[in-house]
């Protein structure tokens, strides 16, 4: 199915983007669930896949991580189920990130899908992330309050939530709405029947994460290796003191590391197109000869993109999870990064040179992509 989100982007982002949380009323039209409760559960079950049940008795808040052998302990109240990056492992759902992409591909996370039963959410709590929260099958009141300092605590040491809050938006949502919440502003949703909910969230790396990212490239490259000297040192009082150049100096020979454009842009290319969560990755068996692909493609089958695999673009490089792409062929590396499905026409001419088909070979035996005919 292909899902039409009923907004004007260049509105949205001037008044609401990482500003004001709203409710986008039917923002999907007819909406209808890509995944059934009971898919959702049975994905809950699989090892590689990232879930949690979440319930509460009388404020008495418990939490526990899947894999899920079942689900029969389960009543019919206050409980829900919530698997992460479900566009990794399921196609159908994966669709339901596409109307998202007028922003850009490296800020999306993941599409979170939560089912509860009457009574069941997570609690008022505040994320770090820019998240759309589509309403599936059923109704969820969703509340949400003005960014404010609140006070957190848990009550499970595996959830985090936040005290009480006014709510500026408190409404009962219906399949097809759409509730985007900027970073920071407390929000909850308290299931009215069974439903579906679909998170799309948002990525945002924090200065730590950053660095630490930049540290591993540093010391995979060899790079820094320059030493602080001082050939104009100066005499001091007491031994113990750090002079403020001295300080200035070592400050500015650590910056001297980061302000290397190419080898900066190389780093953040490797690190953003790297997904945080596991990849459903199959590669096929037996491996694909290139004659085979181009046979294939010339045959009109086309190559679908592995769902959450992320493929960014600095100017021409082009980074497929964590690697640069290197290529003759800039047209195709565009279409490659640009599209979800690609036939013959997406290379023209590049499927002509063994090099570009060798690599297109490599891509789908190493699982990256697959024909979906
Ligand atoms: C979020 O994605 O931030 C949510 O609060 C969704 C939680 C849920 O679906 O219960």
């Amino acid at each position: 199915m292909d899902y039409q989100l009923d907004l004007n982007w260049n509105d949205f982002l001037q008044t609401y983007w990482q500003k004001r949380p709203v409710i986008l009323k039917r923002g999907f039209k007819n909406f209808i669930d890509p995944i059934s409760p009971d898919e959702l559960a049975g994905l809950a079950m699989e090892n590689e896949v990232d879930s949690r049940l979440v319930s509460q008795q009388e404020g008495k808040w418990q939490v526990s991580h899947g894999p899920f052998e079942s689900y029969d302990h389960l009543g019919e109240h206050n409980w829900s189920l919530l698997v992460q990056a479900v566009d990794h492992w399921h196609e159908p759902a994966a669709k339901l990130m596409r109307p998202f992409r007028f922003l850009p591909d490296w800020r999306v996370d993941d599409l979170m899908i939560s089912f509860s039963v009457p009574g069941g959410g997570v609690g008022p709590h505040l994320d770090q992330y820019d998240v759309f929260i589509i309403q599936g099958t059923g109704r969820r009141r969703w509340r949400v309050g003005e960014k404010v300092a609140l006070k957190q605590h848990c009550p499970h040491p595996d959830l985090l939530q936040v005290e009480p809050f006014d709510a500026i938006i408190d409404e009962e949502m219906e399949p097809g709405d759409i509730l985007y919440i900027p970073p920071g502003f407390p929000h909850e949703g308290y299931s009215l029947e069974n439903a579906l909910n679909y998170s799309v969230g948002f990525r945002a790396p924090s200065g730590r994460e950053l660095i630490s990212g930049f540290a591993d490239f540093v010391l995979a490259r060899e790079l820094g290796s320059r030493r602080y000297s001082d050939p104009d040192i100066a005499a001091r009082a007491c031994p113990a003191d750090i002079l403020p150049q001295e300080i200035d100096g070592i400050r500015q020979l650590m910056l001297e590391v980061i302000e290397q454009p190419e080898q900066f842009r190389q780093w953040f290319g490797e690190f953003i197109s790297q997904s945080r969560h596991e990849l459903d990755i199959a590669p096929p068996e037996p491996p694909y000869q290139p004659d085979e692909i181009y046979d294939a493609l010339q045959q009109g089958d086309r190559l679908a993109r592995l769902g959450g695999l992320r493929v960014l673009k600095i100017a021409d490089a082009v980074f497929i999870n964590g690697e640069q792409l290197e290529s003759a062929h800039p047209a195709a590396l565009e279409a490659l990064a640009d599209k979800q499905t690609l036939g013959l026409n997406d290379f023209a001419d590049a499927l002509d040179d063994p090099a570009f088909l060798a690599q297109l070979a490599g891509l789908v035996n190493s699982g990256y992509w697959f024909f979906n005919e």
